[in-house]
Protein backbone atom coordinates (compact mmCIF):
# COMPACT_ATOMS: atom_id res chain seq x y z
CA UNK A 1 0.00 0.00 0.00
CA UNK A 2 1.49 3.83 -1.11
CA UNK A 3 2.48 5.39 2.18
CA UNK A 4 0.02 7.59 3.45
CA UNK A 5 1.68 9.33 5.81
CA UNK A 6 4.33 10.51 3.29
CA UNK A 7 1.78 12.03 1.01
CA UNK A 8 0.61 13.83 3.73
CA UNK A 9 3.44 15.06 5.07
CA UNK A 10 4.61 15.94 1.44
CA UNK A 11 1.54 17.96 1.40
CA UNK A 12 0.30 15.92 -1.61
CA UNK A 13 -3.60 17.05 -1.02
CA UNK A 14 -4.63 14.70 -4.05
CA UNK A 15 -2.82 11.61 -3.36
CA UNK A 16 -3.57 11.77 0.43
CA UNK A 17 -7.38 11.95 -0.19
CA UNK A 18 -7.46 9.20 -3.14
CA UNK A 19 -5.47 6.60 -0.90
CA UNK A 20 -7.82 7.41 1.90
CA UNK A 21 -10.61 6.61 -0.14
CA UNK A 22 -8.65 3.36 -1.81
CA UNK A 23 -8.76 2.58 2.10
CA UNK A 24 -11.93 3.00 3.02
CA UNK A 25 -13.26 0.75 0.27
CA UNK A 26 -10.70 -2.02 1.20
CA UNK A 27 -12.43 -1.59 4.78
CA UNK A 28 -9.41 -0.10 7.15
CA UNK A 29 -11.04 1.32 9.65
CA UNK A 30 -11.38 5.22 9.79
CA UNK A 31 -9.36 5.37 13.01
CA UNK A 32 -6.32 3.44 11.60
CA UNK A 33 -6.61 6.14 9.09
CA UNK A 34 -6.46 8.62 11.56
CA UNK A 35 -3.24 7.05 13.04
CA UNK A 36 -1.50 7.08 9.66
CA UNK A 37 -2.06 10.18 8.84
CA UNK A 38 -0.75 11.56 12.52
CA UNK A 39 2.14 10.02 11.52
CA UNK A 40 2.54 12.11 8.44
CA UNK A 41 1.55 15.07 10.70
CA UNK A 42 4.66 14.01 12.72
CA UNK A 43 6.89 13.38 10.12
CA UNK A 44 6.08 17.15 8.77
CA UNK A 45 6.88 18.63 12.36
CA UNK A 46 10.32 16.57 12.10
CA UNK A 47 11.40 18.08 8.79
CA UNK A 48 10.12 21.80 10.00
CA UNK A 49 12.54 21.29 12.92
CA UNK A 50 15.82 20.41 10.79
CA UNK A 51 14.46 22.90 8.73
CA UNK A 52 13.32 21.18 5.42
CA UNK A 53 9.61 22.10 5.83
CA UNK A 54 8.09 25.58 6.16
CA UNK A 55 4.95 27.49 8.01
CA UNK A 56 3.39 27.05 4.78
CA UNK A 57 3.79 23.33 4.71
CA UNK A 58 2.80 23.31 8.27
CA UNK A 59 -0.38 25.48 7.15
CA UNK A 60 -1.02 23.42 3.87
CA UNK A 61 -0.73 19.83 5.86
CA UNK A 62 -3.47 21.49 8.33
CA UNK A 63 -5.88 22.54 5.43
CA UNK A 64 -5.59 18.90 3.99
CA UNK A 65 -5.84 17.69 7.77
CA UNK A 66 -9.58 19.94 8.11
CA UNK A 67 -10.95 18.06 4.48
CA UNK A 68 -9.26 14.61 6.02
CA UNK A 69 -11.32 14.92 8.78
CA UNK A 70 -14.54 15.94 7.11
CA UNK A 71 -14.05 12.85 4.91
CA UNK A 72 -13.67 10.74 8.04
CA UNK A 73 -16.29 12.27 10.35
CA UNK A 74 -19.68 9.91 9.06
CA UNK A 75 -16.98 6.80 9.80
CA UNK A 76 -15.85 7.70 13.01
CA UNK A 77 -19.34 8.98 13.95
CA UNK A 78 -20.88 5.66 13.00
CA UNK A 79 -19.53 4.14 16.27
CA UNK A 80 -20.72 3.08 19.13
CA UNK A 81 -23.58 4.56 20.90
CA UNK A 82 -25.16 4.83 24.47
CA UNK A 83 -28.50 4.47 25.54
CA UNK A 84 -27.37 5.65 28.88
CA UNK A 85 -27.74 9.73 29.66
CA UNK A 86 -24.64 10.77 27.85
CA UNK A 87 -21.79 12.24 30.00
CA UNK A 88 -20.48 15.43 29.39
CA UNK A 89 -16.67 16.25 27.77
CA UNK A 90 -15.28 19.79 27.35
CA UNK A 91 -12.79 20.58 25.64
CA UNK A 92 -10.28 23.58 24.31
CA UNK A 93 -6.75 24.36 23.51
CA UNK A 94 -5.56 26.29 26.30
CA UNK A 95 -4.77 30.00 25.91
CA UNK A 96 -1.96 31.51 22.92
CA UNK A 97 -2.13 27.80 21.43
CA UNK A 98 -4.23 27.79 18.16
CA UNK A 99 -3.58 24.10 17.11
CA UNK A 100 -7.21 22.51 16.78
CA UNK A 101 -6.58 19.53 14.55
CA UNK A 102 -5.81 16.80 17.63
CA UNK A 103 -8.24 18.45 19.13
CA UNK A 104 -11.28 18.19 16.63
CA UNK A 105 -9.98 14.77 16.49
CA UNK A 106 -10.06 14.11 19.91
CA UNK A 107 -13.84 15.80 19.81
CA UNK A 108 -14.79 13.57 17.18
CA UNK A 109 -14.32 10.57 18.78
CA UNK A 110 -15.39 11.49 22.20
CA UNK A 111 -18.89 12.14 20.44
CA UNK A 112 -18.81 9.04 18.28
CA UNK A 113 -18.26 6.91 21.39
CA UNK A 114 -21.70 8.65 23.03
CA UNK A 115 -20.48 11.71 24.72
CA UNK A 116 -22.00 15.24 24.72
CA UNK A 117 -19.17 17.12 23.49
CA UNK A 118 -18.59 21.00 24.06
CA UNK A 119 -15.95 22.67 22.04
CA UNK A 120 -14.52 25.73 23.22
CA UNK A 121 -12.10 26.40 20.33
CA UNK A 122 -8.75 27.36 20.79
CA UNK A 123 -6.98 29.81 22.37
CA UNK A 124 -9.03 29.32 25.47
CA UNK A 125 -8.44 31.62 28.42
CA UNK A 126 -9.03 30.09 31.82
CA UNK A 127 -11.90 31.89 32.49
CA UNK A 128 -13.64 30.39 29.50
CA UNK A 129 -12.90 26.80 30.73
CA UNK A 130 -14.54 27.89 34.15
CA UNK A 131 -17.60 29.64 32.75
CA UNK A 132 -18.35 26.22 30.60
CA UNK A 133 -17.54 23.75 33.77
CA UNK A 134 -20.51 25.99 35.73
CA UNK A 135 -22.89 25.82 32.70
CA UNK A 136 -22.47 22.54 31.26
CA UNK A 137 -21.91 20.40 34.66
CA UNK A 138 -19.43 17.70 32.50
CA UNK A 139 -18.12 15.07 33.99
CA UNK A 140 -14.11 15.50 32.02
CA UNK A 141 -12.59 18.78 31.18
CA UNK A 142 -9.72 17.90 28.27
CA UNK A 143 -7.15 20.71 27.61
CA UNK A 144 -5.57 20.42 24.21
CA UNK A 145 -1.57 21.99 23.85
CA UNK A 146 0.90 21.35 21.11
CA UNK A 147 3.51 24.50 22.03
CA UNK A 148 5.62 23.85 24.94
CA UNK A 149 5.60 27.48 25.95
CA UNK A 150 1.70 26.79 26.84
CA UNK A 151 2.70 25.04 29.79
CA UNK A 152 2.15 27.64 31.84
CA UNK A 153 -1.60 28.16 30.31
CA UNK A 154 -2.46 24.50 31.66
CA UNK A 155 -1.29 25.15 35.09
CA UNK A 156 -3.32 28.92 34.78
CA UNK A 157 -6.37 26.87 33.79
CA UNK A 158 -6.08 24.10 36.75
CA UNK A 159 -5.42 26.66 39.44
CA UNK A 160 -8.55 29.01 37.77
CA UNK A 161 -10.56 25.57 38.50
CA UNK A 162 -9.50 25.09 41.65
CA UNK A 163 -9.98 28.33 42.56
CA UNK A 164 -13.67 28.52 41.52
CA UNK A 165 -14.16 25.28 43.62
CA UNK A 166 -14.90 23.69 40.48
CA UNK A 167 -11.86 20.78 40.55
CA UNK A 168 -13.79 18.43 42.35
CA UNK A 169 -16.32 17.74 40.54
CA UNK A 170 -14.66 17.01 37.07
CA UNK A 171 -11.76 14.34 35.96
CA UNK A 172 -9.48 16.73 34.17
CA UNK A 173 -7.48 15.21 30.90
CA UNK A 174 -4.64 16.87 29.14
CA UNK A 175 -2.81 15.61 25.77
CA UNK A 176 -1.51 17.19 22.01
CA UNK A 177 2.03 16.32 21.01
CA UNK A 178 3.48 19.14 23.71
CA UNK A 179 1.76 17.34 26.58
CA UNK A 180 3.49 14.61 29.22
CA UNK A 181 2.97 12.98 31.87
CA UNK A 182 4.47 14.72 34.13
CA UNK A 183 3.40 18.16 32.85
CA UNK A 184 -0.21 16.20 33.61
CA UNK A 185 0.91 15.33 37.22
CA UNK A 186 2.87 18.90 38.12
CA UNK A 187 -0.64 20.47 36.84
CA UNK A 188 -2.93 18.35 38.91
CA UNK A 189 -4.75 16.31 36.03
CA UNK A 190 -6.09 13.11 36.37
CA UNK A 191 -4.87 11.57 33.04
CA UNK A 192 -2.58 12.35 30.19
CA UNK A 193 -3.59 11.34 27.39
CA UNK A 194 -1.26 10.37 24.59
CA UNK A 195 -3.42 9.92 22.00
CA UNK A 196 -7.35 10.53 21.54
CA UNK A 197 -7.77 6.82 21.69
CA UNK A 198 -6.50 6.24 25.31
CA UNK A 199 -8.71 9.11 26.32
CA UNK A 200 -11.64 7.77 25.14
CA UNK A 201 -10.95 4.54 26.56
CA UNK A 202 -9.94 6.34 29.82
CA UNK A 203 -13.14 8.60 30.06
CA UNK A 204 -15.34 5.59 29.30
CA UNK A 205 -13.70 3.27 31.66
CA UNK A 206 -14.70 5.55 34.41
CA UNK A 207 -18.33 5.09 36.98
C1 LIG B 1 -0.06 21.75 11.51
C2 LIG B 1 0.83 22.51 12.46
C3 LIG B 1 0.62 23.89 12.57
C4 LIG B 1 -0.54 24.61 11.89
C5 LIG B 1 -1.81 24.35 12.78
C6 LIG B 1 -3.06 24.17 11.95
C7 LIG B 1 -4.24 23.79 12.81
N1 LIG B 1 -5.40 24.13 12.31
O1 LIG B 1 -4.12 23.21 13.88
C8 LIG B 1 -0.08 26.11 11.95
C9 LIG B 1 0.66 26.45 10.67
C10 LIG B 1 -1.16 27.14 12.18
C11 LIG B 1 0.96 26.05 13.07
C12 LIG B 1 1.39 27.19 13.73
C13 LIG B 1 2.45 27.17 14.63
N2 LIG B 1 3.20 26.12 14.98
CO1 LIG B 1 2.74 24.28 14.53
N3 LIG B 1 2.67 22.50 14.00
C14 LIG B 1 1.86 21.84 13.21
C15 LIG B 1 2.29 20.34 13.14
C16 LIG B 1 3.08 20.11 11.83
C17 LIG B 1 1.19 19.32 13.21
C18 LIG B 1 0.24 19.44 14.41
C19 LIG B 1 -0.90 18.48 14.23
O2 LIG B 1 -1.99 18.87 13.85
N4 LIG B 1 -0.64 17.16 14.43
C20 LIG B 1 -1.62 16.09 14.18
C21 LIG B 1 -2.55 15.96 15.39
C22 LIG B 1 -3.60 14.90 15.10
O3 LIG B 1 -1.75 15.52 16.46
P1 LIG B 1 -1.95 16.08 17.95
O4 LIG B 1 -2.42 17.47 17.93
O5 LIG B 1 -0.76 15.73 18.75
O6 LIG B 1 -3.22 15.24 18.46
C23 LIG B 1 -3.23 13.86 18.77
C24 LIG B 1 -2.90 13.57 20.24
O7 LIG B 1 -1.89 14.42 20.73
C25 LIG B 1 -4.22 13.68 20.94
N5 LIG B 1 -4.67 14.96 21.51
C26 LIG B 1 -4.67 16.20 20.97
N6 LIG B 1 -5.28 17.05 21.79
C27 LIG B 1 -5.70 16.37 22.86
C28 LIG B 1 -6.37 16.78 24.02
C29 LIG B 1 -6.66 15.86 24.99
C30 LIG B 1 -7.39 16.29 26.22
C31 LIG B 1 -6.26 14.51 24.85
C32 LIG B 1 -6.49 13.54 25.93
C33 LIG B 1 -5.60 14.09 23.69
C34 LIG B 1 -5.32 15.02 22.71
O8 LIG B 1 -5.18 13.34 19.97
C35 LIG B 1 -4.70 13.46 18.65
C36 LIG B 1 -4.93 12.13 17.96
O9 LIG B 1 -4.44 11.07 18.73
C37 LIG B 1 3.18 20.23 14.43
C38 LIG B 1 4.22 19.11 14.43
C39 LIG B 1 3.90 18.03 15.47
N7 LIG B 1 4.80 17.10 15.59
O10 LIG B 1 2.93 18.04 16.17
C40 LIG B 1 3.75 21.66 14.52
C41 LIG B 1 4.21 22.21 15.88
C42 LIG B 1 3.24 21.83 16.99
N8 LIG B 1 4.14 23.65 15.66
C43 LIG B 1 5.13 24.29 16.21
C44 LIG B 1 5.32 25.70 16.19
C45 LIG B 1 6.62 26.23 16.78
C46 LIG B 1 4.33 26.54 15.65
C47 LIG B 1 4.37 28.09 15.61
C48 LIG B 1 4.88 28.76 16.89
C49 LIG B 1 5.22 28.47 14.38
C50 LIG B 1 5.53 29.95 14.25
N9 LIG B 1 6.82 30.25 14.36
O11 LIG B 1 4.64 30.75 14.08
C51 LIG B 1 2.89 28.44 15.32
C52 LIG B 1 2.08 28.58 16.65
C53 LIG B 1 0.83 29.36 16.53
C54 LIG B 1 0.07 29.32 17.86
N10 LIG B 1 0.05 30.43 18.60
O12 LIG B 1 -0.48 28.31 18.24
C55 LIG B 1 6.08 23.33 16.93
C56 LIG B 1 5.94 23.41 18.46
C57 LIG B 1 7.30 23.30 19.14
C58 LIG B 1 7.17 23.28 20.62
N11 LIG B 1 7.96 22.41 21.21
O13 LIG B 1 6.46 23.97 21.25
C59 LIG B 1 5.73 21.97 16.28
C60 LIG B 1 5.94 20.74 17.20
C61 LIG B 1 6.63 21.83 15.02
C62 LIG B 1 8.10 21.64 15.36
N12 LIG B 1 8.60 20.43 15.31
O14 LIG B 1 8.78 22.56 15.68
N13 LIG B 1 1.38 24.78 13.29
Amino acid sequence: MTDLSDALSSCDDSLTLQLIHERLNTGVSAIEIVAECNAGMTQLGERFDQGEAFIPDLMFSGMIMKKVMELLQPYLEAGQQTEEKKKTFVIGTVQNDIHDIGKDITAMLFRSHGFRVIDLGVDVKPEKFVISIQEYQPEFVGMSLLLTTCYQSVINTVQAIESAGCRNQIKLCVGGAAATPLLSEKANCDFYGKTAVEAVRWASAQK
